[in-house]
């Protein structure tokens, strides 16, 4: 008798991404699929249904093309490929992120496959604890004989982990011994002297209190050099540059020297988290690759009703170790989480005061994180181990 391995080899894949805002949701699918064909040698076809945000975060994708090849990977526009789908247009594995919901012509066809494709729901990052009751839980869908599975992200063995590159520790390393932090800032724009200050690289809703934090720096004691992504936070960049936010202009006011980047390719992006002091992060994307920095971080979480996104941060204040009482207190205030009024002076004094041990403490959890295992790698056990265990 065939092994079941053998009837699924799982060689094939779709990642379907609906962009529902902003850059996170393609950015993190598309560092899975590359991870997925560079990696594990999987043929990925990448669906994603807003090729305009792509392109900022990937210079090389055209937003025109229906369908395309980018680094070894099929991208298809969707919904403009949404068509009709026969059983041999279907993968041995199927991915949905977030929950978005599948072309039911195409869900019809995945049920008229012989070997049944293996079908995941990879979902969002969070520290809550329910999520380790509801990783790997099986959905059969309510009609069609298919399953899906629930596939979360997470910090600790009882989650998927986070997602890593085999090479990032080594390319990180490699670029912070090999002293490209300097040439690297230098192609930003940066002077000599900007560069001698403490660099923080800053990315945030608009929700957040810049006014209020640049103030604090304009009076530090300490020359500071921020960078921000043209786009981001506008209104107070622009009072502060006192003209238009585009790349390349820069202020200076006080201690606080500000310099406007383009919004760089991700594989930049990482590059800019590595060469600064502090890194201002977001949503869900740049704070995973915040914490494979190894550098302090604050975060800026994306807003949710209720105010569930104080549940969540929360969450991850509690389990994350480096956190000392200045840095809990600095994301809370970021977040508009604090309990009472908040010095931003005294609170951006008590966080540099305490710079040094975090960034030792922010090395220890990179190295707890890797032991978590990569995402994928994670994924991808848990689907052979379906396939052997199928029925
Ligand atoms: O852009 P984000 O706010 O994205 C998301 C989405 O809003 C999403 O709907 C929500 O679910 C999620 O947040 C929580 O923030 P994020 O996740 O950090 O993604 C930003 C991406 O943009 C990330 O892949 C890094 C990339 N990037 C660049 O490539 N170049 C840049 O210059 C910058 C600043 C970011």
């Amino acid at each position: 008798m065939q092994h079941p391995a053998a009837a699924n080899p799982l060689r094939t894949l779709d990642i379907f991404c609906h962009v529902y805002d902003n850059y996170g949701d393609i950015g993190i699918c598309w560092r899975l699929a590359r991870q997925l064909a560079h990696e594990h040698g999987i043929a990925v076809r990448l669906w994603v249904d807003d090729l305009v945000s792509f392109q900022r975060i990937w210079p090389e994708v055209d937003p025109s093309a229906e369908e395309q090849q980018v680094a070894g990977i099929t991208v298809r526009h969707w919904p403009s490929l949404d068509g009709a789908y026969t059983a041999a247009d279907i993968p041995d594995i199927v991915i949905e992120f977030f929950g978005c919901e599948l072309p039911p012509a195409y869900v019809e066809a995945m049920a008229r496959r012989e070997v049944k494709p293996l079908w995941f729901n990879l979902e969002g990052l969070s520290a809550e604890p329910w999520v380790e009751g509801c990783h790997t839980l099986p959905s059969p869908h309510r009609s069609l004989k298919l399953t899906k599975h629930f596939f979360f992200p997470g910090f600790n063995e009882r989650t998927g982990g986070l997602s890593f590159e085999a090479d990032l520790d080594a390319r990180r390393q490699a670029f912070l011994h090999e002293n490209q932090a300097a040439r690297f800032l230098q192609s930003l724009g940066m002077t000599p002297q900007e560069r001698q200050g403490l660099k923080v690289s800053l990315f945030c809703y608009d929700y957040a209190p810049v006014p209020e934090l640049f103030a604090a720096w304009q009076a530090s004691p300490v020359p500071i050099t921020c960078l921000v992504p043209e786009g981001v936070a506008r209104e107070t960049m622009e009072s502060f540059l006192g003209t238009t936010m585009q790349a390349g202009a820069a202020a200076t006011h006080g201690a606080l020297s500000l310099r406007v980047l383009p919004f760089v390719p991700q594989t930049d992006y990482d590059k800019l988290l590595w060469s600064c002091d502090v890194n201002f992060v977001r949503g869900e994307d740049s704070f995973v690759r915040a914490q494979w920095a190894g550098k302090p971080f604050v975060w800026n979480i994306y807003k949710q009703d209720k105010n569930l996104h104080h549940t969540k941060l929360n969450a991850f204040l509690k389990i994350y170790d480096p956190a000392t009482p200045a840095l809990i207190e600095a994301n809370r205030a970021w977040n508009g989480a604090s309990q009472g009024d908040v010095d931003w002076a005294a609170s951006w004094r008590a966080l540099h005061a305490e710079l040094p041990a975090l960034t030792a403490g922010a090395e220890q959890w990179q190295h707890k994180m890797l032991a978590n295992g990569d995402f994928i790698a994670n994924l991808l056990r848990f689907a052979r181990r379906l396939v052997v265990e199928a029925p």
